[in-house]
C-alpha cells in the first residue's frame, strides 16, 4: 500500500499556474473593498488558514439509501483506500487534516500502524464514532431491541463494551473524542416506557464515561428520528444536554445539522449549548426535508453562515472554554465523494469566512441600541461578500489548489483508481 501523499506539490503548483494571477488581482480588489468598510481581509485569511474540519472515513465511499446504492468505479473499499482518498481531499483543500473513523467499519489488526500510515499521508485522526445501531458478524447479542437502552442487560453491557473498545482504539490512533450516536427508540406507542428507557441510557452511558481518559470528551449526538420513527431516546438537544449534565464535565453535546425538526433555529441551539459549557462538536451536512445527508451548504448556506456567526460569538466569549470538534457527516449518493468533500469543505470555510467579516462592533452597538435594521445589516453585509478570493488565497498559501474541482479532475485520480481498485458490489448503502 503506497503511503506517500497521492499528489505531488509540483503537480498542484502546475495546476494552479493558470489561476494565480487572477486570484491575486481578485484578492487585491476584495482587500481594497473591505478596507473601505474597515474590515481587514488579511486577518480573515489568517483565521481561515487556522481553521479545520474533519472528514468521515465513510464519506469517502459512495453512500446510498435504503433502496439502493449505485457504486462508483474506483471508490475505496477499505480503510487504507479511504485514507488515500481523504489525503487527496486534504492536499487540495488543506482544511481537512484529520479523518473521523467509524468502528467497526474501519476495523484493522494494527491501529498503531494505521496511525503511521495516515501520518505518512498527511492525516491524523479525529473523533471515533461507535456503532451500536447495527449488528456485526459474530456478535453474541442483537441490537434489534436497542443498544445502550435495551431492556436486556446483556445487550447493554455489550454496547458499553464496544464503546470502551472504541476509546482504547482511539487512544492508539491519537483521538481525544468519542462520538456516541444510538438509533435506540420505539416504533409503537407503548412499546417501551419512555422514562425507564432514558434511565437505562444514563446508566449505560455512565459506564462509558467512566472509561474516558482525563483529556477525552464524550460527544452525545442527538437525532430526532430514524431509524426509530415513533420515539427516539436521544431525540433533541434538550435530552442531550440533560444527559451531558448528568454524566459530567467530559460529556458534551454534538449538533448534527440534519438532526432537527424542519425550520428549527439551530444557531440558537448553538448559543444555548455554549452558554452552559456543553457545545462539543458539529456534524456538517445539509437537509431539505427529513434527511441528514445532503452536501454542506447546498440547500441553506445562510443557516450555515448564521451557525458560524454564533460560533464566532462563542469563541470571542469562551466562558469555560471553546473547542468544538468539527466534522463533515454526509452521504454521497450521486457524486464522486472526493468532489463532494472538496465542495463541502469549501462551502463550510466560505460561511466561516463570511461570519469573520461581520463588523462585530457595529452589530453589538446596533443590538444595544435596538436598531433592528442596522443589526441585520451588519450580518447581511458580511453574508453578501463573495469570499472566494479569501478562501482560495489561504488554500494556495497552504499548498492547496486554487480551483479544487478543476485540479482534482485534472489529476485523473478516480480514473486511475478505477483501473487499480477492486469493484464494489451492489447493495443498500448507509441510510
Ligand atoms: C446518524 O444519522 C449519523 O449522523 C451518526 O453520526 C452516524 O455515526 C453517522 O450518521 C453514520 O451513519
Ligand atoms: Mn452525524
Amino acid at each position: 500500500m503506497a503511503t506517500k501523499p497521492p499528489l505531488s506539490a509540483d503537480q498542484i503548483a502546475d495546476l494552479n499556474a493558470k489561476h494565480v494571477n487572477d486570484l491575486d488581482r481578485d484578492y487585491d480588489h476584495l482587500c481594497r473593498q473591505l478596507a473601505r468598510r474597515g474590515v481587514d481581509a488579511e486577518a480573515a485569511v489568517a483565521k481561515v488558514a487556522a481553521f479545520s474540519v474533519a472528514i468521515p472515513t465513510w464519506g469517502a465511499g459512495r453512500g446510498g439509501t435504503r433502496f439502493a446504492k449505485f457504486p462508483l468505479a474506483g471508490e475505496p473499499t477499505n480503510i487504507h483506500e479511504k485514507l488515500q482518498d481523504c489525503a487527496v481531499v486534504q492536499q487540495l483543500a488543506t482544511v481537512t487534516p484529520r479523518v473521523s473513523p467509524h468502528l467497526p467499519w474501519d476495523t484493522v489488526d494494527d491501529y498503531v500502524g494505521l496511525r503511521e500510515e495516515a501520518a505518512e499521508l498527511g492525516l491524523g485522526f479525529d473523533a471515533i464514532n461507535s456503532n451500536t445501531f447495527q449488528d456485526q458478524a459474530g456478535q453474541p447479542h442483537s441490537y434489534a431491541t436497542g443498544s445502550l437502552t435495551s431492556s436486556d442487560a446483556a445487550v447493554r453491557a455489550q454496547a458499553v463494551e464496544h464503546n470502551v473498545e472504541c476509546i482504547e482504539i482511539g487512544r492508539k490512533l491519537g483521538s481525544r473524542d468519542l462520538t456516541v450516536w444510538i438509533g435506540d427508540g420505539t416504533n409503537f406507542p407503548g412499546q417501551q416506557d419512555l422514562g425507564r428507557q432514558f434511565d437505562r441510557y444514563l446508566d449505560s452511558a455512565s459506564g462509558i464515561y467512566a472509561a474516558l481518559p482525563d483529556d477525552w470528551r464524550m460527544l452525545l449526538e442527538h437525532k430526532m428520528y430514524e431509524p426509530a420513527f415513533y420515539s427516539t431516546v436521544i431525540q433533541d438537544w434538550g435530552t442531550s444536554i440533560l444527559a451531558a449534565q448528568e454524566l459530567g464535565p467530559k460529556a458534551k453535546c454534538l449538533v448534527d445539522l440534519g438532526h432537527h425538526a424542519p425550520n428549527v433555529n439551530i444557531e440558537q441551539i448553538v448559543s444555548r449549548l455554549h452558554r452552559f459549557g456543553k457545545l462539543g462538536g458539529f456534524h456538517f451536512n445539509d437537509s431539505k426535508y427529513g434527511d441528514d445527508d445532503l452536501d454542506s451548504g447546498s440547500i441553506n448556506p445562510h443557516q450555515l453562515f448564521l451557525v458560524f456567526n454564533e460560533l464566532i460569538e462563542a469563541e470571542r466569549n469562551p466562558r469555560d472554554g471553546f473547542d468544538p470538534a468539527y466534522m463533515i457527516d454526509q452521504s454521497h449518493n450521486v457524486t464522486d465523494p472526493i468532489e463532494s468533500m472538496l465542495v463541502s469543505a469549501e462551502a463550510i470555510v466560505q460561511c466561516y469566512a463570511k461570519a469573520l467579516l461581520v463588523d462585530r462592533d457595529a452589530l453589538h452597538d446596533a443590538q444595544d441600541r435596538d436598531d433592528v435594521t442596522m443589526a441585520f445589516q451588519a450580518l447581511r453585509r458580511a453574508y453578501t461578500v463573495d469570499v472566494t478570493p479569501i478562501v482560495a488565497k489561504a488554500r494556495v498559501e497552504a499548498g492547496g489548489a486554487c480551483d479544487v474541482i478543476a485540479a482534482y479532475r485534472a489529476s485523473g485520480w478516480r480514473d486511475r483508481k478505477a483501473q487499480e481498485r477492486k469493484p464494489v458490489g451492489l447493495g443498500a448503502g448507509i441510510v
